[in-house]
């Protein structure tokens, strides 16, 4: 059987990571960007109010993503405020508030919100561990990508490929957890 699902995003990074991803597991990926309000709230919460409010609009079933980075000795600060913060203080100012605190601690975390015409929307959460980098390095990726290192790569997200990346992500995981879902127990 020939799954599709269409990813509500108007970020080209997200869908071309989401591509790789659910290619592995042999899912069919459309693409529109109709925007959808962004409450807030939890990424739980923006990403089920968005499933619902995009599936019922185009009437079909998609899938929408709330991700954000949760610094520890900030708190969780960006997390739900992650795309402000971007535009805002961005990765130079991050590491400014970091500068002299030794637990660098992070964690990105992915909500992926599922919903099709006469259902309730259902979520999907990924994460992983890493630290703040000294410096950002890197120019792969995007974002917060060159500021968030990961011990085992030595490396950061910036530096690794988009394949490296999609074998572990946040996105990977919340996207595995879909997509796992979505093909043996939707419908
Ligand atoms: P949507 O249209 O899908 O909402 P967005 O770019 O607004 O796209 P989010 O609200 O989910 O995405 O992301 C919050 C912020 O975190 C935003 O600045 C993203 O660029 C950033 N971000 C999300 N995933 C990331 C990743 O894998 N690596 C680096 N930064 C990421």
């Amino acid at each position: 059987m020939d799954l599709t699902i269409t990813f509500i995003t108007s970020n080209k990074h997200k869908l071309k990571e989401a591509e790789g991803i659910f290619n592995i597991f042999g899912i069919n990926l459309e693409h529109e960007n109709p925007g959808y309000p962004e409450l807030q709230g939890s990424l739980e919460e923006v990403a089920s109010y968005g499933a619902k409010y995009v599936s019922d609009k185009l009437e079909k079933p998609i899938i929408v993503e709330d991700a954000g980075l949760f610094i520890k000795s900030l708190n969780g600060f960006p997390g739900v405020y992650s795309s402000y913060v971007q535009e805002t203080l961005t990765n130079k100012g991050i590491l400014k508030l970091l500068k002299d605190e030794t637990d660098r601690y992070a964690e990105f975390r992915s909500c992926i919100g599922f919903c099709a015409p006469n259902l309730e929307p259902k979520t999907f959460l990924g994460s992983v561990k890493g630290l703040i980098s000294l410096e950002e390095k890197g120019s792969n990726g995007f974002a917060y990508d060159p500021l968030f290192y990961v011990e085992k790569y030595n490396k950061t997200f910036g530096e690794l490929t988009t394949n490296e990346k999609n074998n572990f992500s946040h996105r990977r995981n919340s996207l595995e957890k879909f997509a796992k879902w979505y093909s043996e127990e939707y419908k």
